[in-house]
């Protein structure tokens, strides 16, 4: 009798860029090549390398071109080797409205991933894509200076950051972000390409702002709620052709809230580390209660309705730069709080985090 194919097939990628299907050839490799002319993608054949150790090394860092079957015009794109070869890539989707904090978020998650803050519950990242580490880390190093980061623009089509994520039993899974940004999100045209990541997105993070979802409580408030969330709309409705979008593990961001640090219940969350505690179910339920009790006394109705959309998910109260921006440099530096929940959340309502408690987040 024919046994179904165990783990990813090994003839065949689902490209995160393009989402065809497509036939994995390692030959020939590429590598990005940077000179003061310029950059470009450049074969590589590793075949004279009699040192297997050499070789392997070398191959951890090359890529393999997508032959992009269905020709739909995305332009040209590369995988990491690291796409490969390890289980199901998780590809975690950020969505929200235009400067509502997404790429502040991702990249200060991502720093304390890298800096090894999630050990505690036995996870270690690294980064498995050169090129566009390359082009993150500037993004960190930026932040950690405390300038103000760059708002999202070109590269629409392609994710922000790919890393490896191994866990204590010596599993290796690729971890992929995508940070749209929130205009292009809503661009129309291009055959639907600049959101078309969320068809191959395996969980989701929805991220909004104070000044939107509770500005009632901001000193310099003016008005109520937005009534509307036009990017988790068109996320939600490019969604649907999936048909499963209630199987989506979905993370429920509010960050700025330094802007909210003093107030009942942010305070209290506030004063909790984020990575050290033993992962707990409950934990998390007890925040998610807090944040929707308090969107909902407020009346945010376009975050409340996303997050009832899903099967599984959690809210969360976070912030990236701990403080306020001043015209364009954060004075005391940054100080991100609690931004590792969201990811630890979605690590374990993807299956990366096992264990009876992983196994109850967000239900
Ligand atoms: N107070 C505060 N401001 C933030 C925080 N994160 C981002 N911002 C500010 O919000 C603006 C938009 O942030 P950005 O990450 O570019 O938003 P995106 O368009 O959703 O990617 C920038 O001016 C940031 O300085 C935060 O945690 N706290
Ligand atoms: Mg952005
Ligand atoms: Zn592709």
């Amino acid at each position: 009798m024919n046994q179904p194919p165990v783990g990813p097939d090994p003839a065949r990628a689902l490209c995160p860029i393009c989402l065809d299907y497509f036939p994995w050839r390692e030959d020939p490799l590429y590598e990005r090549v940077v000179e003061a002319s310029g950059a470009r993608w450049e074969p590589v054949n590793l075949s004279g390398i009699n040192n297997a150790v050499k070789r392997a090394d070398r191959r951890a860092r090359c890529y393999v071109k997508c032959t992009n079957p269905s020709r739909d015009g995305t332009p040209e794109h590369y995988l990491p080797v690291s796409h490969r070869g390890h289980g199901e890539p998780v590809v975690i989707g950020l969505v929200g409205r235009g400067k509502s904090g997404k790429t502040h978020l991702l990249v200060a998650m991502l720093l304390e991933a890298l800096r090894g803050d999630l050990s505690a519950h036995g996870l270690s990242f690294e980064p498995a894509d050169e090129f566009r580490h390359l082009l993150f880390k500037q993004s960190i190093d930026q932040f950690l200076r405390g300038k103000k980061l760059d708002s999202t623009k070109d590269r629409v089509h392609d994710f922000a950051a790919y890393f490896l994520v191994r866990t204590p039993d010596g599993r290796a899974r690729p971890l992929i972000f995508f940070d749209v940004a929130g205009e292009d999100f809503m661009t129309p045209g291009l055959g639907g390409r600049n959101a078309r990541f969320l068809l191959g997105a395996t969980a989701l993070m929805f991220v909004d702002d104070p000044e939107h979802t509770v500005p009632a409580r901001r000193p310099d408030a003016i008005d109520g709620p937005a009534a509307q969330n036009d990017a988790f709309n068109t996320a939600v409705a490019r969604l649907r052709s999936r048909g499963d979008i209630r199987k989506v593990p979905v993370a429920v961001v509010i960050t700025k809230a330094d802007e909210l640090r003093y107030e009942h219940p942010v305070d209290r969350w506030f004063r909790r580390d984020d990575a050290s505690e033993p992962l707990s179910a409950a934990g998390f339920r007890a925040e998610s209660r807090d944040v929707f009790a308090l969107l909902h006394h407020h009346g945010a109705q376009p975050v409340l309705e996303v997050f009832e959309q899903f099967d599984r998910g959690t809210l969360h109260v976070v912030s990236a730069t701990g403080t306020p921006v001043d015209q364009g440099v954060y004075p005391r530096g940054v100080r991100p709080v609690r931004v590792l929940r969201p990811l630890l959340a979605l690590l374990a309502m993807t299956g990366v985090v096992e264990g009876p408690e992983a196994s109850e987040v967000g239900r």
